[in-house]
């Protein structure tokens, strides 16, 4: 592979400006490997601008279980936000698992309903078993898509703790349940489940079922707040119809408004970044090298208060740590 380098600040800059080319040779250079690419995606990042990195566009995670519709309740939500004025771009971590993998070209197709449309980019990721589990660059990744538009929104697959830990990386997660399944109930009362900050009940339009748990999840939550104080709202919806779509793009603002009113927005876009930093370190050195550097808990800590850097510099700092560390060890 010998792809040329793009020049970092020329493509920070067409990036901000919406370029789709640039955002789509953003994305390639954000998931090299190779280390000279490591240092431009880190200049590349330094180069964005930092206010929108840190307080601008909104962050949205969708997650929930194969077919629950995350992919048709993205397609609804983007006609709204549209309406709305907004920029909207979609990153969507393709299930790994051969049976809802097949949903991939479905996805495109449906999700192409606005492909004319020049403010809505999407890009789907491969989910890769390796390294970063689901999908290493996510965070940086979704960084270089809110330079650029207001909504940017990642869709993944799953429904306990481990799959849904993406959702740790954004500002606002939505969980989309399916009608007549309790296991999200069970998750959520257990809780091996996260809690979300916008639970939707999608396929309304079936009836019952749908009516039946939503209120299972209504008394659910009326005993789990969110420990931060937001109080979590759980609607229904249907992407069929399009109805409930325009109270859930409403619900998901709701949350961002409150973390700006809470004064929290900022420090939770830097945990996010801690939480990426830490996911990756543990997962190329393992709890041994944590401990170089502290222990997780401590790293997280200090990571979550630091100055704001780009993702790549920082953990490319930390890497460097571990490795002197294990070096002096020997
Ligand atoms: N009845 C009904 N069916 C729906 C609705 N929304 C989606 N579906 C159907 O549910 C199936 C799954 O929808 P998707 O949007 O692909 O679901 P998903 O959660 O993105 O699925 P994966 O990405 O494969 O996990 C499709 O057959 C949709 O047509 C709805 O509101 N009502
Ligand atoms: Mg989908």
């Amino acid at each position: 592979m010998s792809r040329v380098l793009p020049e970092p600040e020329a493509l920070a800059a067409a990036v901000s400006g919406r370029d789709r080319l640039a955002l789509a040779q953003a994305l390639n250079l954000l998931d090299d490997r190779r280390p000279a690419a490591r240092q431009c995606a880190a200049a590349f990042l330094d180069a964005l601008p930092a206010a929108k990195l840190e307080t601008g566009g909104h962050l949205i995670g969708i997650t929930g279980p194969p077919g629950a519709g995350k992919s048709s309740l993205t397609a609804s939500l983007i006609q709204v936000w549209r309406q709305r004025g907004l920029k909207v771009a979609i990153l969507a971590v393709d299930p790994s698992s051969p049976i809802t993998g097949g949903a991939l070209l479905g996805d495109r197709l449906r999700m192409h309903a606005s492909g004319a449309d020049r403010e809505v980019f999407i890009r789907s990721l491969a989910c890769r078993g390796e390294f970063g589990g689901l999908s290493a660059e996510v965070w940086p990744m979704s960084l270089a898509m809110l330079a650029a538009f207001d909504i940017v929104l990642v869709e993944t697959v799953g429904v306990g703790q481990k799959e849904i830990d993406v959702s740790k990386m954004t500002d606002t997660t939505c969980f989309v349940a399916q009608p007549a399944s309790g296991d999200s109930i069970q998750f959520l009362k257990a809780g091996i489940m996260e809690v979300p900050h916008v639970i939707v009940v999608n396929k309304e339009d079936i009836g019952m079922a749908a009516r039946k748990t939503l209120s299972e999840l209504k008394n659910t939550l009326r005993r789990q707040m969110d420990p931060e104080g937001w109080q979590v709202p759980a609607l229904s919806a249907s992407a069929a119809l399009g109805s409930g779509i325009d109270k859930l793009a409403d619900a998901l603002d709701s949350h961002r408004q409150w973390l700006l009113g809470q004064g929290q927005f900022t420090a939770r876009r830097q945990r996010c970044q801690a939480e990426w930093l830490v996911k990756h370190l543990r997962e190329e050195f393992g709890r041994y090298g944590m401990g170089l550097l502290g222990g997780e808990e401590a790293l997280f800590n200090a990571l979550a208060d630091a100055p704001r850097r780009s993702p790549i510099a920082e953990y490319e700092r930390l890497r460097e740590r571990v490795i002197q560390a294990i070096k002096t060890h020997d």
